[in-house]
């Protein structure tokens, strides 16, 4: 299991995430030293290096790869990616939020450091993502390609991407989930979730050098591969909950959270689930097969977690 797969039988997805995970945890790191006065920096590492999956991260960085380029030259631009994601997070687990108090196994950050500077670790991580890929970038690549970057990351975050995506779920709690409807929740995963995986993605081309319908291809990809993830996760949330009823694991299910099986049924949302890994792999079919192998696993590895 997860070793391999059809086209590239030697390559394990595990070892590939985890080495690229390490890549980026390094260059994270360097990226918040540690100042005096401490508690900010201590409260921005404190989330940023508390170890997610750096999915984003690494489809950014495969992107790259897949048209050409290296590592090194997505990599500012992964850490910025990964900088987002981790603002949205400290800032979705806020008390006026979504009122979280354990995220990547540990307490929150507005738990540990207050909530001023819980809003003040996402803000920090917001303006240094912006830094870190143009600084670190200068030099790698041309004026252009970055300000195509830059604002491909800056629109998934705003109007058009995340924030449309929180404001839409928030409005969306206390609506009878049957009545909320499938354009709804298509609408917030759409934003919440698969808009900061494109940005990820198309940067990653456009850091390697790739065309216009290079990155299509990959925004696409993305798209699906964000779709994917949640259609799983609410699969997960029903048959979790059915198997150990009344635990915390089936807490959302029971109390009514707007999911894919409830408003189309659970064989309907394995059959999109597949759909959308089809999808997502199909949009790799004109590319260098053994460049695409991580893209690819990276699909099937979303489409086949069962936790
Ligand atoms: C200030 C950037 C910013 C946004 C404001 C709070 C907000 C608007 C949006 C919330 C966005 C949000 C929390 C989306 C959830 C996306 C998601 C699928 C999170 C889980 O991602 P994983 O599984 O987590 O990749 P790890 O911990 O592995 O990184």
């Amino acid at each position: 299991e997860g070793k391999g797969n059809d086209r590239n039988p030697n390559f394990d997805f595990k070892s590939y995430m985890i080495s690229k995970a390490e890549s980026v945890n390094a260059a994270l790191d360097v990226s918040v030293p540690l100042f005096k006065p401490l508690t900010i920096e201590e409260a921005v590492r404190y989330s940023l290096l508390a170890g997610g999956k750096r999915v984003r991260p690494l489809l950014c960085i495969a992107a790259c790869e897949l048209v050409g380029g290296d590592e090194a030259t997505a990599m500012s631009s992964a850490c910025a990616v990964e900088m987002i994601h981790t603002n949205s997070l400290i800032h979705d687990d806020l008390p006026c939020m979504d009122n979280a108090d354990v995220r990547r196994g540990k307490p929150t950050n507005h738990k540990v450091f207050g909530e001023a500077m819980a809003v003040l670790a996402g803000d920090t991580l917001h303006a240094l993502a912006f830094e870190t890929m143009t600084v670190m970038s200068s030099g790698f690549i041309s004026p252009e390609r970055m300000v195509r970057a830059v604002t491909e990351l800056a629109g998934a975050i705003g109007t058009k991407g995340l924030v449309a995506g929180q404001v839409i779920d928030l409005s969306s709690e206390g609506l009878n989930p049957e009545d909320a409807g499938l354009e709804r929740l298509e609408f917030i995963h759409l934003h919440k979730t698969a808009a900061l995986l494109e940005a990820a993605a198309v940067i990653g081309v456009i850091m390697g050098g790739g065309t216009d319908e290079e990155i299509e291809k990959l925004r696409k990809y993305a798209r699906c591969i964000g779709l994917l993830f949640q259609v799983v996760d609410d699969i997960l949330d029903v048959t979790k909950s059915t198997e150990e009823l009344g635990k915390s694991a089936g807490k959302d299910a029971i109390a009514g959270k707007l999911t894919y099986p409830r408003l189309i049924g659970l064989e309907k949302s394995r059959e999109l689930a597949e759909k959308l890994r089809r999808e997502a792999e199909e949009q790799l079919l004109g590319f260098d097969s053994v460049k695409a192998t991580p893209l690819v696993a990276l699909a099937s590895y979303i489409a086949s977690r069962n936790n």
